[in-house]
């Protein structure tokens, strides 16, 4: 007999109409209860550090949209599953249904920020699965129908309703992407109490890297859109005076601006999680003594709407550099994927702990009180950034022709500064690079070799030198816990 694969179709349609509706729901209350989403969020929490470690190195930046393929082909396999249960016992097949209710609800209400509410999208999606399979099974029950027609009918209307919703979810949701659009471009940015120093002459393009292209490390599946009117930071904890500021306050307090370089502690050697903007801020220390720092602390965990905490020692932010809770990015508000309305920027560690995004709350504490969200998965607590250097011309495997050319990159030591970068070609001496001006110790420092290439495979290395004189570590470190390390190295052919 031919196998029947009606009721794995059945299954699939279902689910699709379920998570269709649940998402339709979300998209009209939260967008980031819907159950897609929410477990994909349990998803990366739960997942342990090596794996995620391993995908953030293996797919960067497609790491989510992967993910969210991923749930995507488990709810098939799961759906079709359950249909097929469903078609031979009844019981079996909507227990399956109501297990993935309840796994989808209670993703949705151990988010970090979760409401009560959150999960009936998901607890919705299995009513409306619940129901659609059994109008698709209906046609399929004993005794058995000659007629194709009934199951397509049925399986043709359970279609078009998954269709007919979930355009219309994504379609409100592009509203209100628009909607949160218009709220940041209306932001007008004041001008800085203390402006960055002008650029020196003779600083080479791309020394600050486009909004559009930086780099973009975080844990949210969907990009939070806060209303800046809405926004309030509070500063709580080991403090004097707790209180709370508008969007309005925030932008009304003298604003610093600088230029520092962020970089990710995820970032292997050569890789691209690191670059440098122009910021516009509040300075976090005057923030903190207004608000009056009790005896005792030393931690300032940051919080951010999605319940992302980072932890900063508190002696980093208050040593005189320039931590900024930053509200513009090289001359406009903050992108959405980089922290509209706010967000911290601490020059010299890693953005694990220094560079909390959609900050909504600074509280003062203390390290052997709370461990933040990466340092309970065993990364680093203190986490200076190490002295890199990168090689960006040429690129790795390039070819290029034999003559004149230039060997150039970026190196940085964000707190210290470079002193000095050199390049080896193969087992040549170490030869000493040009260095490019920087406006202070906190960006990185572009660098430049003339090189006149000869035919051959060429292997090209890269060191630097802190202004402190400690030069770049040889030995060979993967990102985790606290920074990779080792040199930078290409290997080109000339032809
Ligand atoms: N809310 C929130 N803030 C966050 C993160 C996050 O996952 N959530 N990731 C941090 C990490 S690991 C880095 S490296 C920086 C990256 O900032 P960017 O995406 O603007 O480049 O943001 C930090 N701030
Ligand atoms: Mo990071």
């Amino acid at each position: 007999m031919r196998r029947d694969h009606r009721p794995a179709v059945a299954g699939v349609l279902a689910a699709a109409a379920g998570l269709a509706v649940g998402e339709l729901v979300a998209a009209l209350s939260r967008p980031q209860s819907g159950p897609v989403v929410a477990v994909g969020g349990a998803v990366i929490d739960a997942t342990p550090t090596p794996v995620k470690e391993w995908a953030v190195a293996t797919f960067g930046m497609w790491d989510k949209p992967l993910l969210l393929s991923g749930i995507g082909l488990v709810v098939v396999g799961y759906a079709a599953a359950a249909g097929m249960l469903a078609a031979r016992r009844h019981q079996l097949g909507y227990a399956a249904v109501v297990l993935f209710g309840l796994v989808a609800a209670g993703a949705a209400a151990s988010r970090p920020d979760a409401r009560w509410t959150d999960p009936a999208p998901s607890a919705l999606a299995a009513v409306v699965a619940g129901v659609a399979l059994t109008l698709a099974l209906r046609p399929l029950r004993p005794p058995p129908d000659p007629r194709r027609r009934q199951f397509l009918v049925a399986a043709a209307a359970v279609g078009g309703v998954a269709v007919a919703t979930g355009g219309l979810a994504a379609t409100l949701r592009s509203t209100g992407r628009q909607a949160a659009e218009r709220l940041r471009a209306a932001v007008r940015l004041p001008a800085p109490a203390d402006p960055a120093r002008p650029l020196p002459a003779g600083v080479g393009p791309g020394f600050h890297t486009a909004n559009a292209d930086f780099y973009r490390v975080d844990t949210a599946l969907t990009v939070p859109r806060l209303d800046p009117e809405r926004w309030r930071l509070r500063i709580t904890g080991m403090v004097g005076r707790p209180r709370e500021l508008t969007f309005a306050e925030l932008l009304g307090r003298p604003l610093t601006e600088r230029d520092i370089t962020l970089n990710c502690v995820s970032n292997e050697v050569g890789g691209p999680y690191v670059g440098t903007a122009r910021w516009l801020g509040v300075p976090v220390a005057a923030l903190l003594r207004e608000a009056g720092v009790l005896a005792g602390a030393d931690q300032l965990i940051t919080r951010s709407t999605e319940g992302m905490t980072i932890g900063t020692p508190l002696t980093t932010i208050l040593d005189g550099r320039d931590a900024l809770l930053a509200v513009a990015m090289n001359g406009e508000a903050l992108p959405f994927a980089n922290g509209f309305p706010a967000r911290m920027i601490t020059p010299g560690v890693y953005g694990y702990v220094g560079a909390c995004k959609w900050v909504t709350e600074l509280e003062v504490t203390t390290f052997a009180e709370v461990d933040a969200y990466w340092v309970k998965r065993d990364w680093a607590a203190q986490a200076p950034v190490k002295t890199a250097s990168r090689i960006d011309r040429p690129a790795p495997f390039a070819r290029l022709a034999a003559g004149p050319t230039t060997i150039a990159g970026v190196a940085w030591a964000q707190r210290r500064g470079i002193s000095a970068v050199r390049v080896q070609i193969d087992q040549g001496p170490w030869q000493e690079a040009e260095l490019l001006p920087v406006p202070s110790i906190d960006t990185w420092v572009q660098w430049r070799l003339p090189w006149a290439a000869s035919p051959g495979s060429h292997t090209l290395r890269v060191q630097a030198v802190d202004a402190r004189g400690d030069a770049q570590t040889a030995a060979r470190a993967r990102p985790f816990p606290d920074g990779a390390t080792g040199w930078h190295t290409v290997v080109v052919t000339v032809t």
